[in-house]
């Protein structure tokens, strides 16, 4: 067998025990002293904070490289069924303490620091985030890959090794700046590239028609190719040896140099072909739930699902002796269609490149692939011109058609006659100009499609997929969201993480489901009490953090009402602010009875082309400038927008939360995941009933928690009904003093109607997400809030209550149901 002849051969022995490798038997000091003399070539005289956390990052990579060399064998070893986890993001943020924590290392690393007289939070700043992703879809794939390695399951990320991620964002002026994140400038030391693995990816050329012994067939020639250079990235489990791998393309262009033109003495356009090749993972597409529709990002999609299912499929037929079982072998999750082309990619490797026929190529790509879908937003369906297809993609165009074709069959075969129907699921839509749909080969050629929340796997059901859920009843399925309690507790809350330990042990951390013990505590006043210190002492790293960043002061008594996500308008950032400027109007009006300070805490990107995304930046930060500095409102109200909310700003935000403003229209978010960090940090949440909203309140109960406003059906009726937004501002003074205020430059003084448009959307463009239907409502539950938040031994009763029922919220819940309901793949301990 593959393993003894490897033993014969191989001079090194295979070592099965992280233990057994010397380097990780030294004390943690004694490494960190040996790396910074060995790996940086520095004594501590001279060593930077950078070379600390330099030193204390190859520090930890030690234990992770041995266990990850170790998981990589025995699943070779075991040949175990794999998930392939493909995703355009990954956003992971820093990896350092997560790496120590998840290791066991953390406790050890924080002394050794301390004895060389640094500290380990210190030392951890100095790692760039990881920023390769937008917000909650790329979060969702970083907080899988850690449940995955948690929970033991074979299991590999594919994506892209951007050089750019997600753009860093400063406020000037009030607006927002993007910047360039060069997070590359200094080594990144948890990466490992892999030459060995590297892989040709072809573009353009033109299809012909060849006959060879096998018959007739199709040669896609004459292309243009791209080299795709695999780098690692290790992840870590929790509490277990498992360290699992995370594979990042990178774009290099095929030859160093056209030979030809270097030889001519062209210099210059010799390396300008390198240029070309080497944009496709330059840069993220910083859009949320939005699509570019740029051919630059076809190409990054393609480029990096063509580069993993041919590693895929070449890791699966070196190790098995025929394609018969490939689906007992591989599992493909699609996250969203942003990989959807491997559908296609994938009948193209089966079919001209290992020459198996199209119905048994068919046959296993259906029992292979499984489709998540994250949004019902119209902007972000992706759909590609047949015409951009036809010239970068050829071959899969053709590929494409044929599976229509026979889907299309299977259709009218079931359906006789409905032609519309055919029309509406067909992979091509023929009304917009000839576009390929790409949810649609997401479905056909998936064995499961998913939602992410109960109520929006509902939505899909009867809205988006209906067609599809009548053509295929069975296929479509709920798999609700989750959040890794590793990082979004243990690491950004260490102080919470003490005090639930002190009371119920350490086991909630890789069973979340043991959280619901701290249940009967919070009728014990004692534990409220230090309930209370710690959710102070958050607040107060965060008040200090608000001060560095923005230079606003703001007291830590106050509530901390925090909203911070994307900014979309149907995120309803603008109903916040309306909220915020009816509490400003009451306070110096004198009419805010019992008013409790608070300060209002938003943050997010918009994204560079959304301008009324970043018409809504402005406004707050103009909003947050005059009440600011209003000495008659003083410490009762304070408006804070903190700037580049990323993973890491994100991990002190979440704690300092008192209440989580979780307020898009019903039936437009899908699902959601600050909330659950949120409510799994101790804050209240303010919401309606939209996402994983819904199912937090089954949770919590309808008692701890404030829920107001329209229903999805409520929406969906008002709509149908005609919605006119003047009967709202019309029929409430407050509500139309405040917009009056925003439209008459009230907040921008020096350029009276600089939020006219932003008045427009809300009266004269009929207030698509109705923010003044809900306006109300808000208000009132903003009001709860309030005279709760007084009575703080019953605020803090009900915060103990959301933390100790978030069990169902784990990450690892979730790859739970995907793995036994989706991929029917096993754990396996190396
Ligand atoms: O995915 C998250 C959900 O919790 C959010 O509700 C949902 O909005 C988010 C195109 C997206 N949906 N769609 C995207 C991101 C980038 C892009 O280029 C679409 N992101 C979501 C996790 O399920």
């Amino acid at each position: 067998n593959a393993k003894s002849t490897r033993n014969k051969t191989n001079k090194i022995e295979t070592i099965h025990n992280a233990e057994d490798f010397l380097l990780t038997q030294l004390p943690i000091p004694q490494a960190l002293r040996n790396h910074l003399t060995f790996s940086l070539g520095k004594s501590n005289s001279w060593a930077t904070t950078r070379d600390w956390y330099q030193t204390a990052a190859f520090t930890v990579r030690d234990h992770l490289m041995s266990r990850w060399v170790i998981t990589r064998d025995a699943y070779r070893d075991a040949n175990t069924k794999r998930v392939y986890y493909l995703s355009l993001e990954f956003l992971i943020g820093r990896m350092l303490s997560n790496a120590a924590l998840n290791l066991g290392v953390a406790p050890e690393l924080s002394e050794g620091l301390q004895e060389i007289g640094q500290q380990l939070e210190g030392v951890a700043e100095m790692e760039p985030d990881a920023a390769l992703g937008n917000g909650g879809l790329g979060r969702l794939a970083a907080c899988f890959v850690d449940s995955m390695a948690t929970m033991d399951i074979p299991a590999t990320g594919y994506g892209i090794r951007y050089d750019y991620g997600m753009f860093r964002q400063s406020i000037e002026g009030g607006q927002q700046v993007e910047n360039p994140d060069n997070w590359l400038r200094y080594q990144n030391i948890w990466e490992v590239q892999r030459p060995e693995h590297t892989c040709e990816v072809k573009f353009y050329g033109r299809v012909v028609q060849v006959h060879t012994e096998r018959g007739n067939e199709r040669h896609w020639i004459d292309t243009a190719s791209v080299v795709a250079m695999p780098y690692d990235v290790p992840v870590p489990g929790y509490g277990t040896q498992t360290v699992n791998n995370l594979r990042l393309w990178s774009a290099k262009a095929a030859k160093e140099f056209d030979l030809a033109s270097f030889n001519q003495g062209n210099y210059d356009k010799s390396v300008e072909g390198r240029h070309g090749a080497e944009t496709i993972s330059q840069v993220l597409y910083p859009n949320d739930a939005s699509e570019s529709g740029k051919e630059l990002r076809l190409k990054q999609q393609y480029f990096f699902v063509s580069a993993s299912t041919q590693d895929i499929l070449h890791r699966f037929i070196t190790n098995n002796p025929d394609w018969e079982t490939l689906p007992e072998k591989v599992a493909i999750q699609l996250n969203d269609t942003h990989p959807a082309i491997a559908v296609a990619e994938m009948m193209y490797q089966l079919i001209d490149h290992y020459h198996l026929a199209w119905d048994k190529a068919w046959s296993l790509v259906t029992k292979i692939f499984a489709y998540t879908n994250h949004t019902l937003m119209p902007e972000a369906l992706e759909t590609w011109s047949v015409d951009l297809f036809s010239s970068l993609l050829p071959r899969h165009l053709e590929i494409i058609y044929e599976i229509n074709h026979r889907f299309l069959q299977m259709v009218n075969q079931h359906f006789p006659g409905d032609s519309g129907l055919l029309s509406r699921v067909s992979i091509i839509d023929e009304a917009n100009g000839r576009r390929v749909r790409m949810a649609h080969l997401a479905v056909v050629g998936s064995h499961t499609v998913n939602g992410v929340a109960a109520l929006h796997s509902e939505l899909l059901k009867t809205t988006l997929f209906a067609d599809f859920n009548k053509i295929y009843p069975g296929k479509f399925t709920n798999v609700t969201n989750g959040i890794t309690p590793r990082r979004w507790l243990n690491q950004a809350n260490p102080l919470l993480t003490d005090l639930l330990t002190k009371h119920i042990g350490t086991g909630f951390q890789k069973d979340l489901g043991l959280i619901k013990n701290i249940e009967p505590l919070a009728d014990n006043a004692a534990f409220r009490k230090a309930f209370r210190e710690v959710k102070a002492a958050n607040k107060q790293r965060l008040a200090y953090k608000i001060l560095q960043k923005t230079g606003v002061a703001i007291n830590p008594q106050a509530i901390f009402d925090v909203q911070i996500k994307r900014i979309h308008e149907y995120k309803r950032q603008l109903l916040n602010v309306l909220h915020v400027i009816t509490l400003y109007n009451r306070i110096r009006s004198g009419q805010a009875k019992n008013h409790v300070p608070r300060v209002v805490i938003f943050a997010g990107k918009a994204a560079p082309g959304y301008w009324l995304a970043k018409q809504i930046i402005r406004l707050i930060n103009d909003v947050a400038t005059l009440i600011n500095n209003d000495p008659v409102i003083g410490d009762q109200l304070k408006v804070v927008f903190y700037p580049n909310y990323e993973v890491s700003a994100a991990e002190i935000l979440f704690p300092g939360a008192d209440l989580s403003e979780q307020i898009s229209t019903a039936g437009t978010e899908a699902s959601g995941t600050g909330n659950m960090k949120m409510a799994l940090n101790g804050a209240l949440t303010i919401g309606t009933l939209d996402g994983a909203n819904v199912e937090i309140k089954e949770e919590v109960g309808d008692e701890n928690i404030f829920i107001f406003g329209l229903t999805t059906p409520e929406v969906a009726q008002i709509k149908a009904s005609g919605y006119n937004p003047w009967d709202y501002y019309n029929g409430n003074a407050e509500l139309k003093q405040v917009i009056d205020m925003i439209g008459n430059g009230f907040f921008s003084v020096g350029e009276l109607n600089r939020y006219q448009a932003i008045v427009d959307t809300l009266l004269h463009k009929g207030d698509h997400y109705l923010l003044l239907a809900d306006y109300a409502a808000y208000v009132e539950a903003q009001e709860k809030v309030a005279a709760l938040y007084q009575d703080e031994e019953a605020w803090s009763r009900v915060a103990i209550l959301n933390v100790a029922r978030m069990a169902k919220f784990s990450s690892d819940r979730t790859i739970g149901e995907y793995a036994n309901r989706i991929w029917k793949v096993k754990q396996f301990k190396a």
